[in-house]
C-alpha cells in the first residue's frame, strides 16, 4: 500500500519549501519511495478525521499501510531506519547522525522559530523590534559552534545522514534574514543540501501544488 502524507492545500509561504512536508517529501525521495499526497485546508487540519492523525491539527502527518505516524522527526526517523541511505549501517555512526537529528529539531530549530514569531506572529507588538537583536544573537550563539564543528567538511558526519536532511532543512528558514550568510561553510552546506536530486524532487512537488490553479469548489 502506498504510503500517503498530508501537506497544505495552500502553504502560507506560497511554495518556498519552508513547510515541514517538505522535509518528509526530501526523505521519501532519498529512500525512493513513492508516495501519495492528501492536500488539506487549514480546516480540514481541525476536524475530527485529520485529528485522528495529528491530535494538535498540523501538518505533516504520514500513513503507512495501518500506520500512522505524526511529527516530522519521527517520520524521517522511520523512514530512515528502514530504508538504507540515510542512516549509516555502523551502530555508532549510526547513533551519532541520530544525535545531529535531534540537535537540528531541539538545539538549533528553537531559536529560529523564535525569529519567525517575532517577525511575523508578534510584528504588530510594541516589544517585537527591540526584541529581533536578542532573538538574531541567539541564533548566532547555535550557528557559531555548528559551523566551527562543520569547517570544511561536506556534511556533519561522515556521509549524508538524516542528520543532515534535518539540519539543512532547519537552516534554510534562515535564508530570508541574512544570518546563514555570516557562516560561509554553513551557506555552503545548506547550497549542497539543496542541490541534491531528491530535494529537488521534492521541493518540485511543494511548488507544484503551491502554484496550482486554486481547487474549484
Ligand atoms: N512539531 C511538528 C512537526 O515537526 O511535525 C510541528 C508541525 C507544524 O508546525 N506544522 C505546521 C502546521 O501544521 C506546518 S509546518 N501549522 C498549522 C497549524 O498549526 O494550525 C510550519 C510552517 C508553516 C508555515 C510556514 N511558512 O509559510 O513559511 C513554514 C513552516
Amino acid at each position: 500500500m502506498a504510503i500517503t502524507i498530508t501537506a497544505f492545500e495552500r502553504s502560507p509561504d506560497g511554495g518556498k519549501g519552508l513547510a515541514r512536508d517538505t522535509r518528509v517529501r526530501w526523505a521519501l525521495e532519498e529512500a525512493g519511495l513513492p508516495y501519495d499526497v492528501r492536500l488539506v485546508s487549514f480546516q480540514a487540519m481541525k476536524e475530527e478525521a485529520h485529528l485522528a492523525l495529528n491530535p494538535f491539527g498540523q501538518i505533516p502527518t504520514f500513513e503507512d499501510g495501518d500506520l500512522a505516524l505524526f511529527e516530522t522527526g519521527a517520520i524521517v526517523f522511520y523512514i530512515a531506519e528502514r530504508h538504507p541511505g540515510l542512516l549509516p549501517e555502523d551502530p555508532d555512526a549510526r547513533a551519532r547522525a541520530i544525535t545531529w537529528m535531534f540537535c537540528a529539531l531541539n538545539t538549533v530549530e528553537p531559536p529560529i522559530l523564535e525569529l519567525i514569531v517575532v517577525r511575523i506572529i508578534e510584528a504588530d507588538k510594541p516589544w517585537s523590534e527591540a526584541r529581533m537583536p536578542l532573538v538574531r544573537d541567539r541564533i548566532r550563539d547555535r550557528l557559531k559552534p555548528l559551523s566551527a564543528r562543520l569547517g570544511e567538511a561536506e556534511w556533519l558526519d561522515g556521509a549524508f545522514s538524516a542528520g543532515d536532511l534535518l539540519m539543512v532543512s532547519v537552516l534554510l528558514r534562515l535564508r530570508m534574514s541574512g544570518l546563514l550568510d555570516e557562516f560561509p561553510n554553513l551557506a555552503a552546506y545548506v547550497a549542497r543540501g539543496e542541490a541534491r536530486p531528491a530535494y529537488q524532487r521534492a521541493f518540485a512537488a511543494q511548488l507544484a501544488v503551491n502554484t496550482a490553479p486554486p481547487p474549484k469548489k
